[in-house]
């Protein structure tokens, strides 16, 4: 017991001092578990995060854009994958974090529980949504768990080019006709205040963050962080001579930050809860590419068993010779 704890206290120096935990350390249990959580949620948010603009990829208005969104859409399966593998090497197989996916035990990100009703949704989730990831994970490069830290620096390059993949489709329709226009706005006024629930619940509700913040895990708080999102987009929502859905939104001198309206935390609660708008068809279509995977994982299961049986026989011939 004594033991435990002077190795927690251990512990703490060492991330107090700013260094990476890797794999084979020591680490306290609810630091690992913690880790498992945070990082299983984040390569969840990923992959389920695909469903939403796979959508619109057959209704791409262009080759160009078309070629543009499945190159995206083709990132974040990636960033799911080695997401998935910095989980892994917490002592966790992908079998269970997947399996805690599809039986609804494990969350992602509430963002994708909305529909994408038109083309406009495309620019607003590139723009807001991965500008919210993005806020998100500049901060995660510099999180103390090596694995993750490292697999973030790739993720936020990718995730640079999908928030201007947005924004550059927000200004065509923004400066297109008045319809153009009015689509641009109406996909904005439904992606804002999703977009701002995606930073996680008030600092005085969220009961992880304290214990985060201690372990450096999170550099900034929920609140931190989405007050930043704000004072960052709103400019450029007036560049594109679009409104913030909130008429509470006012710049103050004093703080130099933008005041906001109140956040519907009952809806983000709904929505985390599995009662959001598609949470059932986003894990309906998750559990039917399991399914229809499955003869693909068997072969490659065969295969590599074909492939240990040959090598080892080879082994023992070698040996015998
Ligand atoms: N949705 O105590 P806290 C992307 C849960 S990637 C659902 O504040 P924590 C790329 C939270 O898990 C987007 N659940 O928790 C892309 C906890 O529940 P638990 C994903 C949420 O962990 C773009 C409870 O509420 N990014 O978008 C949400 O300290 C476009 C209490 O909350 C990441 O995952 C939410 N929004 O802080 C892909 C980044 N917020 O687990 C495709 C990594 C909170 O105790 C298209 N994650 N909860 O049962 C994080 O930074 C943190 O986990 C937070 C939450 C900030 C999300």
């Amino acid at each position: 017991m004594g033991e435990e704890i002077s190795l927690e206290h251990r512990f703490q120096a060492y991330v107090d001092a700013d260094n990476k935990v890797e794999p084979k350390d020591w680490m306290p249990e609810k630091y690992r578990k913690t880790m498992i959580r945070q990082i299983s949620q984040h390569a969840h948010s990923e992959v389920v995060g695909m469903l939403p603009e796979a959508n619109w990829i057959t209704r791409a208005p262009s080759l160009r854009s078309k070629l543009i969104l499945l190159a995206k859409v083709q990132d974040e399966g990636g960033h799911g994958l080695y997401l998935y593998s910095a989980a892994e090497t917490l002592g966790i197989s992908r079998e269970e974090l997947l399996d805690d996916l599809l039986a609804g035990r494990a969350k992602y990100s509430s963002i994708f529980n909305y529909p994408t009703l038109s083309w406009a949704d495309m620019g607003a989730v590139g723009w807001l949504v991965d500008g919210a990831a993005i806020a998100n994970q500049v901060m995660l490069c510099r999180t103390s768990y090596g694995p993750y830290a490292r697999a973030m620096v790739r993720i936020c390059k990718e995730e640079s080019f999908h928030q201007r993949q947005g924004y550059e489709i927000m200004m065509h329709l923004a400066a297109g006709t008045p319809e153009q226009k009015a689509m641009a706005q109406d996909a904005l006024n439904r992606w804002w205040w999703p977009s701002l629930m995606m930073f996680g619940p008030p600092d005085d509700q969220s009961p992880n963050t304290a214990q985060s913040m201690a372990w450096r895990i999170k550099r900034k708080t929920n609140d931190e962080l989405r007050q930043e999102f704000v004072d960052k987009t709103v400019p450029q929502v007036e560049f594109l001579g679009l409104n913030v859905p909130d008429s509470h939104l006012k710049w103050n001198e004093a703080r130099e930050h933008y005041d906001f309206g109140p956040i519907d935390w009952e809806e983000f609660f709904q929505v985390v809860g599995g009662n959001g708008p598609c949470n059932k068809e986003r894990l309906a279509a998750r559990q039917k590419a399991h399914d229809d995977g499955m003869w693909v994982r068997e072969a490659a299961l065969a295969h590599a068993k074909k492939r240990a049986a040959a090598s080892a026989s080879n082994a023992l011939k070698t040996s015998a010779a």
